[in-house]
C-alpha cells in the first residue's frame, strides 16, 4: 500500500483479472438507456468496507475511494464484496466523496438473520465463493451448534464451506474434527508453531477465490487473515482511517486482496449467533448434506424429530454422520416446529 500524502492510497495488486471474477463493471460497459441516462464515465470498484453510509471502494488500480450511495440506487443495498460502478471524485482525498451509481448482479449472497425469530435479514458478504468457518480448540471452546449454523448458511447460499480449527496448541483437535469427518469439506488446522503450514494450506485453497472468514469472537480469524495477507494490518488501518472506523478491532467486515492479486479474503467481526430464519425446514435438511442422504430411508413427510420413525438415528448409529450433527439439525427443526416459519 502506498499513500501519496493527500489521503489517497493505493492497495497494490488488485488486478483486473480479479475483477473479472467479481463481475466487471467497466467504463461504459452498459448501453445508454432511459433508465441509465448518465454515468457512461462510471468506473468499476469493489466494496471493501461499509460504515454508516460510507463505502470503502477499491478501484482496479488499487486506489481506495470513499463513496456514498447515489439516490438512484433507491432501496438497493450495497454490501462488502459488491461489484459497483462509481462516479464523481474518484481520485480519493480526505473530504472527497464519490457516488455509487450501480451495483452489479451478485454471484452469491451469504445471509444471516438477527436470530431465528427475527426475519430481519443481513447480508454478511456478496459474491463470496467460499466460507471458512473458524473455531478454536479452547479460548473460546468449540461451539458445534454455531459451526453447523454457519455451514448450513454456506450450503444455502451456494458458497463452498471449509473448516479451520485454530489454537491446536491448546488441545487435541481430533475429537472435534470427528464431528465433521462425514462432511466432504477441507479442514485446516492452525496453532502457535504450526501456523506457517496452515497459511500455506489456506493460500492454496484461497487462490483465485473470494473467501469469507466467520466464527465466534477470539477464535483467531484476524490472526489467520493477517498471516495470509502479510500487510493486512496496515491495509486495515488505512481503510479504517479513510472510512472512519476504529482501528485494530474487527468491528465490521473488510475485504482484502490476496498478495499475488489473485483472490480476496473477507475478515468479519466475531458472531455470537447466526440466525437462519430465512431457511425453511425442508431446505434446512439439504443444508446438512451428511444427513440429507440418510433421509432417503425416512417415511414420507418425516419431520425428522420423531426418533421412533425417523431413519436418521440409524444412519448416525451406522457411522454415516456424527451425533452432534444430528443434534444440531434437530434443534433447528424443533425450533421451526414451534415457531411459525418466517416468510419474507
Ligand atoms: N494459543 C493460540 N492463540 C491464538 C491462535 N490464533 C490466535 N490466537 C490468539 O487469540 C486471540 C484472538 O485472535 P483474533 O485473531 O483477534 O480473533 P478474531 O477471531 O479475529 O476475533 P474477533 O475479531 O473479535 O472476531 C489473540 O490474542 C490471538 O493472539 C492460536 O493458534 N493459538
Ligand atoms: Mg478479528
Ligand atoms: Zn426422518
Amino acid at each position: 500500500m502506498v499513500g501519496d500524502g493527500r489521503g489517497r492510497c493505493r492497495l497494490s495488486r488488485a488486478r483486473a483479472d480479479d475483477e473479472d471474477r467479481l463481475g466487471r463493471a467497466g467504463r461504459g460497459s452498459r448501453p445508454r438507456s432511459r433508465l441509465r441516462p448518465r454515468h457512461d464515465d462510471a468506473i468499476a470498484a469493489r466494496v471493501v468496507t461499509v460504515d454508516r453510509g460510507r463505502y470503502g471502494c477499491l478501484l482496479w488500480d488499487g486506489t481506495l475511494v470513499v463513496a456514498m450511495r447515489a439516490r438512484e440506487l433507491g432501496r438497493r443495498s450495497v454490501v462488502v464484496g459488491d461489484s459497483v460502478a462509481i462516479v464523481g471524485d474518484v481520485a480519493g482525498g480526505p473530504d472527497a466523496l464519490a457516488r455509487i451509481v450501480r451495483v452489479d448482479e451478485r454471484r452469491s449472497v451469504l445471509r444471516r438473520t438477527a436470530d431465528d425469530e427475527d426475519p430481519h435479514e443481513r447480508i454478511v458478504v456478496a459474491n463470496a465463493d467460499q466460507l471458512v468457518v473458524v473455531f478454536s480448540i479452547a479460548q473460546p471452546p468449540p461451539q458445534p451448534r454455531l459451526v453447523d449454523r454457519c455451514l448450513a448458511a454456506a450450503y444455502d447460499a451456494g458458497v463452498a464451506p471449509m473448516l479451520c480449527v485454530t489454537k491446536v496448541d491448546l488441545g487435541p483437535a481430533d475429537p472435534v474434527r470427528a464431528i465433521y469427518r462425514s462432511l466432504d469439506v477441507p479442514v485446516v488446522e492452525s496453532g502457535e508453531g504450526t501456523r506457517d503450514a496452515a497459511v500455506r494450506a489456506l493460500r492454496e485453497l484461497l487462490t483465485g477465490r473470494v473467501t469469507v472468514f466467520v466464527g465466534s469472537s477470539g477464535v483467531g480469524k484476524s490472526t489467520l487473515v493477517n498471516a495470509v495477507v502479510p500487510d493486512a494490518d496496515q491495509r486495515v488501518n488505512v481503510i479504517s482511517a479513510a472510512t472512519g472506523k476504529g482501528l485494530h478491532t474487527t468491528t465490521a467486515a473488510i475485504a482484502l486482496s490476496l498478495p499475488d492479486g489473485d483472490g480476496w479474503v473477507v475478515d468479519t467481526p466475531g458472531v455470537r449467533s447466526f440466525g437462519l430464519a430465512h431457511i425453511d425446514s425442508a431446505r434446512l435438511v439439504t443444508c446438512f448434506p451428511d444427513l440429507a442422504v440418510g433421509t432417503k430411508e425416512c417415511p414420507t413427510d418425516c419431520d425428522h424429530l420423531d426418533v421412533e420413525v425417523c431413519a436418521l438415528d440409524e444412519w448416525v448409529a451406522a457411522g454415516h454422520a456424527h451425533p452432534e450433527r444430528l443434534d444440531s439439525l434437530r434443534r433447528l427443526l424443533l425450533q421451526r416446529s414451534t415457531v411459525p416459519p418466517v416468510r419474507q
